[in-house]
């Protein structure tokens, strides 16, 4: 990177220190990874140099012929890991991709049924702090008291509210979905499906978790979570409804697609057809498995009951800290995880009860039983010593010890 430490050594010093960082700490965000050096080639490459409103074979622009095929094996590619009749990969990200599909299918004012933020869903899904909201009528439904989705109440919301949309997917929701189940009350009462799997996208194109894609009308993702693509958006839906989503991504709400990272997406897609990310997502429900037993043996509270996929929601309240405490005092211990509300918490979303925390990224650089084993001792010895900072750096030192066995972009320096 002689250029750029050559001509903005401030930038350049910048991205060395989130490298140490990145390098040094155990990153635990359940919707953060490291994608591999050819997603990051394609994601800086000249394609970023290029305008092209429209879509293969139908630009507005002149010069399209290599974006085109681009862009084009990017969709195939996706088409084929999900099942899908027809992909949109233009969206910049999760949220662009939620408000392109209600405007695709529904008009102001319709109803639609979506999870509390609380219970695990999304702000896009109908928060009321969302401009989506003031729009849109969201009817947002929650988790039964053990956790689960309560398809029953669902059913009776639906009749009761006959929304023009049902939403399954989540954020923070760590069990299976039963995707037949909304997609036969949605049926009863005449609503559109719609899944959002940011989270879970690369455990589905594994086929380590359910797929909505073969039921539900429409599917968004993010491409840099599980499925560990350069950030982005993903519009999946059925042939009938081709024309109008492709219509809201462009010329509805956006411009001139991203190319480059439309790039790095055909790259992430080659990877995560390949019998390697098969094994990789079986190892992050492995993962998330084991903490979720080593956890909660040292007594912690876990939402939602344990975990199906990648990530864990643990109320910590009852060992005598707030969500906020925790996340600073996991930062500390050099391991990255995120404050966050747990189902009708009692206290604010800046200072909520639960910590949420994920394997994803810790999968990535080949992370196993026994490093989890050693990570939730860390976790908890963290959270017990929340205010003692000795401890802290002592927890942060054995951390760099293990994550210092594990290189990350070796040959990558600013
Ligand atoms: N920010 C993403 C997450 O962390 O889950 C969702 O938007």
């Amino acid at each position: 990177m002689t250029n750029l430490s050559a001509f903005d050594p401030a930038t350049a010093a910048s991205l060395a220190r989130e490298l140490t960082r990145q390098r040094e700490g155990l990153e635990m965000i359940p919707s953060e990874n490291f994608v591999s050096e050819a997603v990051l080639e394609a994601l800086g490459s000249i394609a970023t140099n290029k305008y092209s409103e429209g879509y293969p074979g139908k630009r507005y622009y002149g010069g399209c012929e290599f974006i085109d095929e681009i862009e084009s094996l990017a969709i195939a590619r996706a088409k084929q890991l999900f099942g899908a009749e027809h992909i949109n990969v233009q969206p910049l990200s999760g949220a662009p991709a939620n408000v392109a599909v209600y405007s695709a299918l529904l008009s102001p004012g319709d109803k639609i049924l979506g999870m509390d933020l609380s219970h695990g869903g999304h702000l896009t899904h109908g928060h009321p702090v969302t401009y989506m909201a003031k729009i849109y009528d969201f009817i947002r439904y929650k988790t039964t008291t053990d956790g689960r989705i309560d398809y029953d109440n669902l059913h009776a919301m639906a009749i009761e509210h006959k929304p023009k949309m049902i939403l399954a997917g989540y954020s923070a929701y760590s069990r299976e979905i039963e995707y037949e189940k909304v997609k036969a009350i949605a049926d009863e009462v005449g609503a559109i499906t719609m899944a959002d799997i940011a989270h879970i996208a690369g455990l589905i194109a594994a086929g380590e978790m359910h797929n909505p894609v073969p039921l539900f009308d429409v599917v968004t993702t993010t491409t840099h979570k599980t499925l560990r693509g350069p950030r982005g958006g993903m519009i999946i839906c059925k042939e009938i409804h081709k024309k109008a989503i492709d219509k809201a991504v462009f010329p509805g709400l956006q411009g001139g697609p991203h190319e480059n990272v439309i790039a790095a997406k055909a790259v992430a897609f080659k990877e995560a057809l390949e019998p390697s990310f098969k094994e990789y997502a079986k190892q992050i429900k492995a993962n998330a498995k084991i903490l979720e037993k080593e956890l909660a043996s040292r007594g912690y509270r876990l939402m939602f009951g344990g975990t199906d996929n990648h990530l864990l929601l643990i109320d910590v309240t009852p060992k005598g800290v707030t969500g906020a405490q925790a996340e600073k005092a996991l930062d500390l211990a050099g391991i990255t995880v995120n404050k966050n509300m747990i189902p009708d918490d009692p206290r604010s979303p800046m200072d909520p009860s639960g910590i949420r925390l994920g394997t994803p990224a810790i999968t990535t650089r080949g992370m196993e039983e026994e490093e989890m084993k050693k990570i939730a001792g860390w976790i908890d010895e963290a959270i017990m010593n929340a205010s003692d900072a000795t401890k802290l750096r002592q927890i942060r030192e054995e951390v760099k010890g293990m994550t210092g066995r594990f290189p990350l972009y070796p040959n990558l320096m600013y």
